[in-house]
């Protein structure tokens, strides 16, 4: 979506002088605490064909910012969605794909903080509002996108192997690689989707569209050491591209939303 854009501090502060939109009032990511937040009788949010197998042929792509797996490819097949939850009545959402955000060492990584907790990493699924047609289209609109945020604490898993034991083949930048196993979306989900965090916000990256309901889930997912050891080879060209996350923003008048079981 957007050209060049750097992590390191001193980066982070020109995204504004190119991309006017990332000084809004409304955003990403927030840090997020579970006393402040409000809770709400809300509805659970239905996750919709996440166990099925992704169409293949999926592909892994470093495309210098994070690693990114496209799911709009489902030729035929309806793709996953979500409903419910926080969102608003008879909105659809369905899954574009998915990626990372992580950092050089364990104490840093994902973009949202919880409780006072920098995970190592943080997936993003961005979902697109099916009213509109194309990605990029729905970035025009308040109502466009659902980004799930997934926090990855350290612990073995299985579920990401398909994923992590391509990622020596995607290094360097506009690598590309086929996953030759398929994978379903539900097992990169936590295990309890019942207790989640819902604010309004933006993409973390620019050009930082304010069009994006957060969903970030209290629950994380296991990642071993090794498996984050692998993330952090890959490289965008002159720098590797571990620590890709957004500083924090301010909450402003915002409120956060917890769903409670
Ligand atoms: O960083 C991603 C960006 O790469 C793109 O995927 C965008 C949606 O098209 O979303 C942002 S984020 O807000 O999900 N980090
Ligand atoms: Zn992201």
């Amino acid at each position: 979506v957007a050209g060049h854009f750097g992590y390191r501090k001193r980066d982070q502060h020109t995204w504004v002088q190119n991309f006017k939109l990332c000084d809004g009032k409304l955003q990403s990511p927030i840090s997020i605490s579970s006393f402040k937040s409000i809770t709400l009788p809300l509805p659970a949010l239905e996750i919709i064909g996440y166990h099925d197998f992704l169409s293949s042929p999926l592909y892994l792509k470093n495309n210098g910012h994070s690693v990114v797996v496209n799911v709009n490819n489902h030729l035929g097949k309806r793709l996953p969605y979500i409903f419910g939850g926080s969102l608003d009545i008879n909105q659809e959402y369905e899954v574009d794909h998915l990626h990372f955000h992580w950092g050089a060492k364990n104490n840093r990584g994902s973009e949202h903080m919880l409780n006072g907790i920098r995970y190592p990493m943080e997936m993003h699924i961005v979902h697109r509002n099916r009213i509109y047609s194309s990605l990029s289209n729905a970035l025009n609109y308040k109502n466009g996108l659902v980004v799930l945020g997934i926090f990855f604490q350290e612990e073995d898993n299985k579920s990401l192997y398909s994923i992590v034991n391509h990622l020596t083949s995607v290094r360097w930048i506009n690598n590309e690689t086929k996953l030759n196993t398929s994978i379903t979306l539900g097992s990169l989900l936590p295990k309890n989707t019942d207790v989640f965090y819902s604010y309004k916000g933006s993409l973390t990256t620019p050009p930082c569209n304010e069009v994006v309901t957060w969903i970030i889930f209290s629950m994380p997912v296991p990642i071993s050491f090794s498996q984050l050891n692998k993330f952090r080879l890959l490289s965008n060209g002159n720098n590797l591209i571990a620590d890709n996350y957004r500083k924090l923003q301010n909450i402003g008048l915002r409120k956060v939303y917890i769903r409670k079981l």
